[in-house]
């Protein structure tokens, strides 16, 4: 009987664990693995007395370097393999839980999160319920802060953000944010508002159905036939549009439409709706209101709107609400709301 002959040890890490294997030995009764945490030892046995040509150290740390050698062992005596550092990579644990704070700005809400440990990416999402509703608003992020422009002053949101990675998902704390409403000099001085309210909160079929309410809170009448609305959207393809006034208590007939492509367009507008009135609209008195336009809009051939990327669609509340994201023109000056930019 000899002392086992040589043989070779090899390591593959693994996620918290090393797999290990290694060649024959000749003559070799059984083998044992032994382990250190220095290339130079102090080796100590980790398994017990194996006969076949694997291990697999389930007790490995992840970003830990192990050194590992085999020892063959029959009656006459024993021979040590090579040694081999593996460095097992660390589990994958779900994200840290982090907290995200809002500031309202006027017609937009900014958020920004501290870093979440081990997350891959974050989503922001949004409801206008604090407990229930939330839906995703952002695509996926890495950066910790996201402006949400797609807000209507004078509404409250509810913001939360979910973190992610490979093990699963962590979500924040919920934030509240009011974003202010805008401020247009000529607005406040005629006291004209424009609200809104979608008939059909579909944001991906065949109609655009905005609703408007034009507010009188001034000391004085206005004439009808002095205002534009103008609603701005993209239109995602190059189909020209139907219009229809669905009803109007000022007369469906006394609604005027036509569709207007920008010179400058921007991310969530390319064209807008503007809306003007024939005399026989009348005046708005003071302390008073249009009562409801009900427009609505299809592609000719029938193709479905992407309503979500439109500047002027909102799907915030369901009834009339001041919507500054449609604007309002006097005599061609703006008296209410924000032109897209
Ligand atoms: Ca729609
Ligand atoms: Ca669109």
């Amino acid at each position: 009987m000899t002392v086992p002959g040589s043989f070779t040890a090899t390591g593959t890490a693994g996620t918290a664990q090393a797999a290990l294997s290694w060649t024959a030995s000749s003559g070799a009764a059984s083998y044992k693995v032994q382990r250190s945490t220095s290339s130079s030892g102090s080796f100590a046995d980790l398994s017990g007395t194996l006969t076949g040509l694997t291990y697999t150290d389930t007790t490995a740390a992840g970003g830990t370097t192990y050194y590992y050698r085999v020892v063959a062992t029959n009656t006459a005596g024993s021979t040590t393999s090579n040694t081999v550092s593996v460095t097992p990579t660390s589990a994958v644990t779900v994200p840290g839980s982090f907290t995200v704070t809002g500031t309202a700005g006027t017609s937009q809400a900014s958020l920004s999160w501290t870093a979440s440990s081990g997350a891959a990416s974050y989503k922001v999402q949004r409801s206008t319920s604090g407990s229930s509703g939330f839906a995703d608003l952002s695509g996926s992020l890495t950066a910790l802060t996201y402006t949400d422009t797609t807000a209507v002053g004078d509404t409250t949101y509810y913001y939360r953000v979910v973190s992610t990675n490979a093990a699963g998902s962590a979500t924040s704390n919920t934030v509240s944010v009011t974003p202010a409403s805008p401020s247009t000099g000529e607005g406040t001085a005629t006291g004209l508002a424009v609200q809104y309210r979608p008939n059909d909160t579909d944001a991906a079929n065949s109609a655009a159905a905005p609703q408007f309410i034009i507010t009188n809170s001034g000391t004085s009448a206005v004439g009808m036939s002095t205002l534009k609305v103008r609603y701005y959207f993209t239109k995602d393809n190059s189909t020209a549009f139907n219009f229809f006034c669905d009803w109007a208590q000022i007369g469906s007939d006394n609604v005027q439409a036509q569709f207007v492509s920008m010179t400058t367009p921007t991310a969530t507008a390319d064209t807008y709706l503007e809306l003007t009135f024939k005399s026989g609209a009348g005046s708005i008195a003071a302390g008073g209101n249009s009562g409801q336009i009900q427009t609505r809009f299809s592609k000719t051939d029938w193709t479905n709107f992407s309503e979500s990327n439109d500047y002027s669609f909102s799907t915030a509340s369901t009834s009339f609400v001041n919507n500054s994201k449609v604007t309002l023109y006097v005599n061609g000056t703006l008296a209410w709301g924000n032109e897209p930019s």
